[in-house]
């Protein structure tokens, strides 16, 4: 049987290392786009590295995304890469722009131009709905409270613009968080996880956090990329709210994972000013009945059971 092939950006990254094995598992042909990097970026797909075709590049280069499409012809594209740290979105708010934003366009113009047929997934954030009422679906309003936010916006509006005017099959998959074990170490629950267990371990004596009221609607990565591929697979292109369903604070974060590890984190915490945001989203919880009901889609992996994984992944790190 003919291989289809796929193109994912981001492909080192939390999300594009599990639907890199997901895509394998379906035999496709999988290609990633990667970045130079002097020290290891490439950790989460160094048991598929001999799988995967990998070539080097940026979203900020429109000429080689153009002739990487243009020889590729994927049957499906995945654009995962992006600067996708909320909290440095305010430190370099016109970098996020040009990637997280601008780099959107920048693929839909090589598909535009390049490979028509392509089918187009992109990463779209619940951060885009800012403080909406939840729960948050489709219809929901969007009003971003974060630089990383309205980036964002931005290329969701540009795949809508692009898949009308010119009939292009693109879907935005409107993900609310995801973590695992792969998750980046300046996220809430790697470092919350992390930190917790060197705190039982007498490596640190405090963990600073910044906002621990903050309510978010947190799956597992691995369960999100099925959603991704679900997408692309239908008759017709469209954009989907994925998410769980429920939601908790950072509290109640450090509770689970403090009673899993064994400690109290009160004895640890140390507040810190300087970790929260200019403006933070208060509460995000996904109502995701359209993925469930159109795409079959559905979490398998409880919170709890997602603070345990990442738990057990860290205790058995070398
Ligand atoms: P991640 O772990 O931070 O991965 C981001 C990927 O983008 C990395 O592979 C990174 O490469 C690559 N990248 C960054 N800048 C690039 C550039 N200029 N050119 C090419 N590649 C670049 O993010 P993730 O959690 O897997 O999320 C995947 C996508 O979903 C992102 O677009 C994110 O914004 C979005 N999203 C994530 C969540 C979530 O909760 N995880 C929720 C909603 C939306 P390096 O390894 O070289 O840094
Ligand atoms: O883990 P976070 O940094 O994730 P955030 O900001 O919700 O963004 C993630 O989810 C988005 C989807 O909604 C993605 F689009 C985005 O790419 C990323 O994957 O922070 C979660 C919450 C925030 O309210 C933050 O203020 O945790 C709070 N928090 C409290 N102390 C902290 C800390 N966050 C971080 N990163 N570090 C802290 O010390």
């Amino acid at each position: 049987m003919i291989k289809k092939t796929s193109l994912i950006t981001g492909i080192s990254g939390q999300d594009g290392s599990y639907l890199a094995e997901f895509l394998l598992s379906k035999n496709y042909e999988v290609h990633g786009l990667i970045r130079r990097s002097a020290t290891d970026n490439l950790k989460n797909i160094e048991g598929i590295k001999d799988k995967v075709y990998l070539h080097y590049g940026d979203l900020e280069n429109e000429h080689h995304l153009c002739s990487l499409v243009y020889k590729l012809q994927p049957a499906e594209i995945y654009n995962l890469a992006s600067q996708s740290d909320v909290r440095v979105s305010f430190d370099a708010p016109e970098y996020t722009g040009n990637i997280t934003g601008l780099g959107v366009t920048r693929i839909l113009e090589a598909v535009r131009n390049f490979s028509s047929k392509s089918k187009v997934y992109q990463a779209s954030s619940s951060e885009m709905f800012g403080n909406a009422p939840a729960p948050q679906n489709e219809n929901t309003p969007m009003a971003p409270r974060s630089p990383y936010g309205a980036a964002k916006l931005y290329g969701y509006n540009m795949c809508k613009v692009y898949r009308e005017a010119y009939g292009l099959f693109i879907c935005n998959g409107i993900g609310f968080n995801h973590e695992s074990p792969r998750r980046g170490e300046n996220f809430v629950t790697k470092k919350v996880v992390k930190g917790l267990l060197d705190a039982k371990r007498g490596r640190i004596k405090k963990l600073h956090l910044g906002n621990l009221e903050a309510k978010r609607d947190w799956g597992f990565a691995g369960d999100y990329v099925r959603a991704m591929h679900l997408m692309l697979q239908q008759d017709k292109p469209d954009d989907y709210v994925i998410g769980t369903g429920e939601a908790h604070s950072v509290k109640d974060l450090l509770q689970i994972a403090s009673k899993y590890i064994g400690i109290s984190w009160k004895d640890y915490v140390e507040i810190d000013k300087s970790l929260f945001r200019p403006t933070e989203v208060n509460h995000l919880l996904a109502d995701s009945r359209k993925a469930r009901e159109r795409l079959g889609w559905k979490p398998e992996v409880s919170f709890k059971d997602l603070v345990k994984m990442m738990v057990d992944y860290e205790l058995n790190e070398k």
